[in-house]
């Protein structure tokens, strides 16, 4: 049995910060690593530079009792976790694939530190084979040192890939809880991480290949955004058939193997709107239904905003109080937001005044400030507004009087109301 006394973290993001902070409160040095000054000063300082329910608390007492530190160059340790961005890149075609350069740059910044029983995780969601690519990258630049691509069970250096699962939002309860996938380069690789996740994970841990476990990541989120589409094309249907899509669903829903998932105005966040991609890219001629739900759900934020135009050419001075724009519920990310793409689509339509709410943020993204928009409270865009539209379903909007709105023309895109 292995055990772990000194982990280094490459990338203290969403997933590599708590997962640092849940290792560093079971008592394990965690050495993080990141390439923004700014982000290791915040930490360093006990503080996240982002939020997370829990967080703030965890990183404090472990800054504190010095188990959790950061920096920008990474330092030897036992164990590497790699949780760097893998995002899009334009392809050859009109599909995407994914930009490696940060993982092939965590690669080489860990190769000069690395020593013969040293085991590297990566952790970053990653197309099939990327594993493989990211022992390469080291190997060429380690050449004394022996890798699991040559020397199989017999490697001086093992290495793993571990997607991480977790939903923002429960970040801190899921690295915890979830089960995990573990897939070795070789079988040793596998065992040698299954032990390190044992120090944290109380989930079920299953122990496989690299390349399988690449695939399961990409397959949990493509499974996710193929019945999203599902019901986003339900709610294009029954729009046309005036029909609504949520007393629908909920009447399908009641057929006990029938389970439709909600429609919204479009799939964000850096997962679900990202990692199907990464499938079609490996297997363009064969991933037709997840290339197709990419853009069926891409497409959803035009349709919304030619609802919300349909609406406003009635109203002689229309004015629009633009409810939410994180990419989903009670959280403060807008990365990929279809919300944020409906409020910027919808400014370069000029088709009407724009109010602004975001209870998660202290000032709007350049996109939206740089067309003029200003942030508004929720009271006074309710006050001002003769259209209320409804993008993200955060909990603050739930419960609003709702004589607030019964002079409105009012348009839900979450089902909420
Ligand atoms: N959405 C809908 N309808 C639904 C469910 C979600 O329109 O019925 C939208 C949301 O509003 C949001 C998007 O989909 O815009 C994605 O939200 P989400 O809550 O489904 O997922 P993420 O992106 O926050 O996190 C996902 C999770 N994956 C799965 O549930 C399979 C999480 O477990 C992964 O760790 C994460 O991606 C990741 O990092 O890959």
């Amino acid at each position: 049995m292995n055990t772990f006394n000194k982990i280094s973290v490459i990338g203290l993001g969403y997933i590599g910060l708590p997962t640092a902070a849940v290792f560093a409160n079971q008592g394990v040095e965690i050495v993080g690593t990141d390439t923004n000054q700014a982000v290791v000063d915040s930490i360093n300082a006990g503080k996240p530079h982002f939020g997370e329910p829990n967080l703030d608390a965890l990183v404090r007492r472990v800054v504190e009792n010095g188990k959790l530190s950061a920096s920008l160059e990474v330092r030897p340790a036992e164990a590497f976790l790699v949780a760097v961005p893998t995002p899009l890149r334009t392809g050859a075609s009109s599909d995407f694939g994914a930009d490696l350069q940060y993982v092939r740059a965590a690669a080489e910044a860990i190769a000069p530190v690395l020593v013969k029983g040293n085991l590297v995780i990566l952790e970053s969601t990653s197309p099939v084979g990327t594993t493989e690519k990211m022992a390469g990258w080291m190997a060429g630049l380690r050449p004394d040192l022996s890798f699991p691509q040559d020397k199989g069970e017999m490697a001086d250096i093992n290495i793993a890939h571990c997607p991480e699962r977790v939903l923002p939002g429960r970040i801190i309860e899921e690295v915890v809880n979830n089960a995990r996938v573990i897939g070795g380069m070789t079988r040793k690789c596998a065992q040698r991480a299954l032990s390190l996740y044992r120090i944290v994970v109380q989930g079920e841990c299953k122990v496989t290949n690299a390349r399988t476990a690449e695939m399961s990541k990409l397959t949990e989120n493509a499974y996710r955004d193929v019945n999203i589409a599902f019901a986003n094309e339900l709610s294009v249907i029954c729009d046309r058939h005036k029909i609504n899509v949520w007393e629908l669903i909920q009447m399908a829903n009641l057929h006990p193997r029938v389970e439709i998932l909600s429609p919204g105005p479009g799939v964000g966040g850096h997962c679900i709107a990202v990692d199907p991609w990464f499938i079609v890219d490996g297997a363009p001629e064969d991933a037709k239904l997840i290339r197709m739900a990419r853009q069926i759900n891409d497409a959803k934020p035009g349709f919304v905003c030619e609802k919300v135009a349909e609406r406003a050419k009635d109203l002689v001075r229309p004015v629009i109080a633009c409810l939410g724009l994180s990419y989903k519920a009670d959280v403060d990310d807008l990365r990929q937001s279809p919300a944020l793409e409906i409020v910027t689509q919808l400014a370069d339509m000029k088709i009407a005044e724009l109010l602004v709410v975001e209870p998660h943020v202290s000032a709007l993204p350049p996109v939206l400030t740089d067309r003029g928009l200003e942030l508004t409270d929720f009271d006074m865009a309710m006050e001002q507004a003769n259209v209320v539209l409804l993008l993200v379903d955060h909990s603050a909007f739930m419960h609003i009087d709702r004589d607030l709105i019964k002079d409105k023309f009012v348009i839900d895109t979450r089902g909420a109301w």
